[in-house]
């Protein structure tokens, strides 16, 4: 098989990338290890930046997501007992974010793949990436014990942390700057309706806890829990009260809880990869760098490595020049070191570190005072939640 560029992943990174290779009348095949089901049952990230919606929007697959995500124009952060909401819209002056969850955009993004007949191989084994240091990079991989080989002009790595990617990738060649936190987030999904309509942080002395949210009848929260819980330990009955324990009383009066349709504990970390660019072979989204989930920067990261990376191959194709490619690397670390700041300092922020005193817990609730009071400190979460804007700092 030949194609112009062969893309390792259908999560949101690969899919996106597709769209807007086949929109530019760009020929890419994707190639996935799992089944597009499996793809579609993990439940992940629930909020879009501007950034992110203008992109979908430029694939051609923005209309279910207009229709049916919802605007967000703050956030609350509930510390020392107290609900306080960040203001985003007037901070930013009018920047906004949408809740939208990753499964949907997934899918719409699948179905427009098949509604426009662009190939994807679902189920892939053994797949593997070679001579991406030449002008003829391949792409290997098995499929109902049959060989397939992909003959290439570049390779897109949007298979994610746990990737093949990166790891075939000459360990003098790449360097990785990594930092794994003390905990994780327990994620519970369920068919009631959230318990505000705006997002709750929660800084409680029992850890952290998230109220977010997929629609206007279903709900996602998150405890902070030791890295040694298992998920099957966790009833449902036993999360809400231990939620219930973490929230205020209004909110906790409020709460309608349910049975859950998805539960489980994802670690988190703080990632990057340097360069993000090896040959013809380019790393996009999670295969390049993880944040922990508390900045809801992820996905967002994702959409604008793709947004640069399907630029820089357009411009390749079409004038014939290499300017893009040579710059997207560095373009996007600059805002992914932004993001993975912000990331780090809230989870820093609204987290309880083990092996920390009580003397963390009243900086944490000093520093969270100081932001909520001060305007300046107000906007810099605001300016950092809603995204920075692209190219900021030139
Ligand atoms: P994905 O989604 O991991 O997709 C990678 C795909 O590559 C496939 N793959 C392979 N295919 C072929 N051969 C191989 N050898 C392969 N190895 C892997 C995988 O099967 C998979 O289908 O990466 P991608 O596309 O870069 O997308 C990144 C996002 O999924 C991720 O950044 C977000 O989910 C992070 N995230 C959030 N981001 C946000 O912007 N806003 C949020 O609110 C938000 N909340 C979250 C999150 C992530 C979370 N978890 C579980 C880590 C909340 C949570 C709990
Ligand atoms: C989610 O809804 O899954 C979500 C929202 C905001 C975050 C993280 C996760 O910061």
């Amino acid at each position: 098989m030949r194609t112009q560029v062969a893309i390792i992943g259908a999560g949101p990174s690969g899919l996106l990338l597709g769209q807007l290779l086949a929109k530019a009348g760009i020929h890419a095949i994707i190639v996935e290890r799992q089944t597009g089901d499996h793809v579609l049952s993990r439940i992940r990230a629930g909020i879009l930046e501007q950034v992110c919606i203008d992109l979908l929007d430029e694939a051609g697959v923005g209309e279910r997501m207009h229709k049916e995500g919802l605007i967000h124009r703050g956030i609350e952060l509930l510390y020392n007992g107290k609900r306080n909401r960040i203001d985003m819209e007037t901070l930013t002056g009018g920047k906004k974010v949408m809740v939208y969850g990753q499964t949907e955009l997934t899918k719409d993004l699948m179905d427009a793949r098949v509604a426009a007949d662009l190939h994807t191989v679902y189920g892939a084994h053994g797949v593997a990436v070679h001579d991406f240091d030449s002008a003829k990079p391949r792409v290997t991989y098995e499929k109902d014990g049959k060989s397939y080989e992909i003959d290439c002009d570049f390779i897109a790595g949007c298979d994610g942390f746990h990737g093949v990617c990166r790891a075939s990738v000459p360990r003098r060649s790449i360097t990785e700057y990594e930092k794994v936190y003390p905990f994780g987030w327990l994620g519970l999904l369920s068919d009631t309706p959230p318990v505000h309509d705006e997002l709750i942080y929660i800084n409680s002395p029992r850890g952290f806890a998230l109220c977010s949210q997929r629609s206007k009848t279903r709900s996602r929260y998150y405890l902070q829990v030791p890295l040694t819980d298992k998920v099957e330990e966790w009833t449902d009955e036993a999360f809400w009260q231990e939620l219930r324990l973490r929230l205020d009383e209004k909110a906790r009066d409020h709460l309608v809880t349910g049975q859950s349709i998805e539960k489980s504990i994802a670690p988190l970390r703080s990632f990057v990869t340097e360069p993000l660019r090896f040959g013809r072979m380019f790393l996009a989204g999670d295969a390049g760098h993880i944040v922990p989930p508390t900045g809801a920067k992820g996905l967002n990261l994702a959409a604008t490595d793709v947004k640069y990376l399907s630029h820089a191959l357009i411009e390749y194709y079409t004038d014939k020049s290499e300017s893009g490619i040579n710059a997207y690397s560095e373009r996007c670390l600059k805002r992914i070191w932004k993001g993975e700041r912000f990331s780090w300092w809230f989870t820093h922020l609204m987290h309880r570190f083990p092996n920390e005193g009580t003397i963390e817990a009243k900086f944490q609730e000093a520093e969270l005072d100081y932001l909520i009071h001060s305007e300046a400190g107000s906007r810099m979460i605001a300016e950092n939640y809603v995204g920075l804007p692209l190219e900021f700092g030139g």
